[in-house]
């Protein structure tokens, strides 16, 4: 049997290889996600086939031998003429004893000169040892068995969701419809999944995809009030990777800012100290909005910074760009955490962006908790499903979209029903994103454990 595993980041280019490889006929053993991506076992169509007949000189073909046990037998046998000769012991008892284990060995008569040579306290010694590696090696078998089990279950379940979603393709197509068009507009097969499992019944596909758009509207959380945000004042840091935004972004805001409360209540402070002409830009929109630009190194730079501003109503920070896999970030988010004020920070999401990478772009900058996100280049993005998805999952609280280069008109207060409206609208490349029908029982049969899911509000 030549079991094959593919993997890939999503189920699509998962069973495109799976194709290439082992033709149109493979048969798919499992289907699962592991550490972010799919992950299936296949085989050919020829070497599921030779599973059901064994080849004739395969072991499966012979039955197995008995066990050893030649003294079982002749052993019962010897019992009748026992009266009339009995000195023969059964032969092959012998050899047996000779074989059992050291610790076993007081049990005989050998046992005597043994004890002799040992004292009791050895003999125990040598017991407990025996008695524990034994329970050692039965304890990894059990381990071992249990994660067979384990396994076997989850294959198991795989299977029965795969083979129930293909029954529910055909006696409930609403379903059908909902999870190509959440997977079209880009969001993840694991929350259209989630969803579709809670759908309503009876409801045909229009109204689903009503339900559907309610749900996740009502799950974006998004600022509630703006003028709470920009009366309230504080001092704000944009964080992110390098060109995600967070220099236009902290300009638009600035302008919002000087817009309420006049120039002199706002500073701005630029922590990009490192590249040349980093700071240009934000000094130039400082002079335009007639805003000084403060620029700082380190920790120590930003708490004097911060304490020397501190009567200002509201402090902007536009921070250099980390990528999310840079050991930077955390060294980042520590600064801007121990920098004395109550710095909240402001995570810029590009939506163009993969959601993989938004993903890790959350997880890295989380720190101990992002005040909420701002999605950029919602103009550039060919679907914003992902980055919606991303949003909802991780529970963060959307302030501002932005769709545009000018400061300050394309930052836009967020509007749930507008952007899952959006979403279904700008549906990626029809081509490159469908799935056939025959793959759709993959895309459902997919496990997850994600918890974050259970946390997506219903009603
Ligand atoms: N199309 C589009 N471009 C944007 C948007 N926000 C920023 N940009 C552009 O993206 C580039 C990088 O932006 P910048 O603010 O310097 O990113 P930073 O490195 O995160 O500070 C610049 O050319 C911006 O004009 C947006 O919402 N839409
Ligand atoms: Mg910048």
């Amino acid at each position: 049997m030549n079991v094959k595993k593919f993997t890939a980041p999503t189920s699509r280019e998962a069973l495109r290889k799976v194709r290439e490889a082992l033709g149109p006929d493979a048969v798919i053993l499992s289907n699962r996600q592991a550490d972010g991506e799919i992950e299936i076992l296949a085989l050919a169509n020829e070497d599921a086939a030779s599973l059901a007949m064994p080849a004739p000189h395969s072991p499966m073909a012979e039955p197995p031998p008995l066990l050893d046990l030649p003294t079982a037998a002749p052993a019962a046998r010897a019992e009748a003429p026992r009266a009339a000769a009995p000195a023969p012991r059964a032969p092959a008892a012998a050899p047996r004893r000779a074989a059992a284990p050291v610790a076993a060995a007081p049990a005989y008569a050998s046992a005597a000169p043994v004890a002799a040579a040992m004292s009791a306290d050895q003999i125990n010694a040598m017991v407990a040892a025996a008695v524990a590696s034994a329970k050692e090696s039965a304890a990894a078998e059990m381990m071992g068995m249990m994660n067979e089990i384990r396994a076997m279950r989850g294959m198991m379940e795989t299977q029965l969701a795969e083979i129930s979603w293909g029954a529910t393709q055909s006696r409930e197509p609403q379903k059908t419809a909902v999870l190509r068009e959440m997977l079209a507009a880009g969001f993840s097969a694991s929350l259209a999944r989630y969803l579709i499992e809670k759908l309503p019944a009876n409801r045909d596909a229009a109204d689903s995809m009503r339900w559907i758009k309610s749900v996740l509207s009502r799950n974006l959380s998004v600022m509630s009030n703006e003028d709470a945000l920009l009366d309230q004042g504080g001092v704000f840091a944009l964080v992110g990777p390098t060109g995600v935004g967070k220099t236009t972004s902290t300009a638009k805001l600035a302008a919002r800012c000087v817009m309420r409360h006049g120039p002199d209540k706002l500073a701005l402070i630029t922590t990009d100290a490192y590249r040349i002409g980093a700071h240009e830009q934000l000094r130039i929109y400082g002079k335009i909005l007639g805003v000084m630009v403060h620029s700082v190194k380190d920790e120590a730079d930003l708490r004097i910074a911060l304490k020397e501003l501190k009567n200002k109503h509201t402090v902007l920070i536009d921070t250099v760009g980390v990528s999310q896999r840079d050991q930077m970030v955390t060294e980042q988010v520590s600064m801007l955490q121990g920098a004395g004020a109550n710095v909240k920070r402001l995570l810029c999401l590009n939506a163009t962006a993969t959601q993989e990478t938004l993903n890790e772009v959350v997880r890295a900058y989380q720190g101990s908790g992002l005040a909420g996100c701002i999605m950029t280049k919602l103009d550039e993005a060919a679907a914003i499903g992902n980055v919606l998805d991303v949003v909802i999952r991780q529970k963060l609280n959307l302030f501002y979209v932005s769709n545009g280069q000018r400061v300050p008109e394309d930052l836009h207060l967020a509007d749930p029903a507008y952007l899952i409206d959006r979403a279904f609208k700008l549906k990626r490349d029809a081509a490159a994103s469908q799935f056939l029908d025959a793959e759709l029982p993959l895309v459902m049969g997919a496990g997850t454990s994600d918890s974050a899911l259970r946390e997506v509000h219903l009603g």
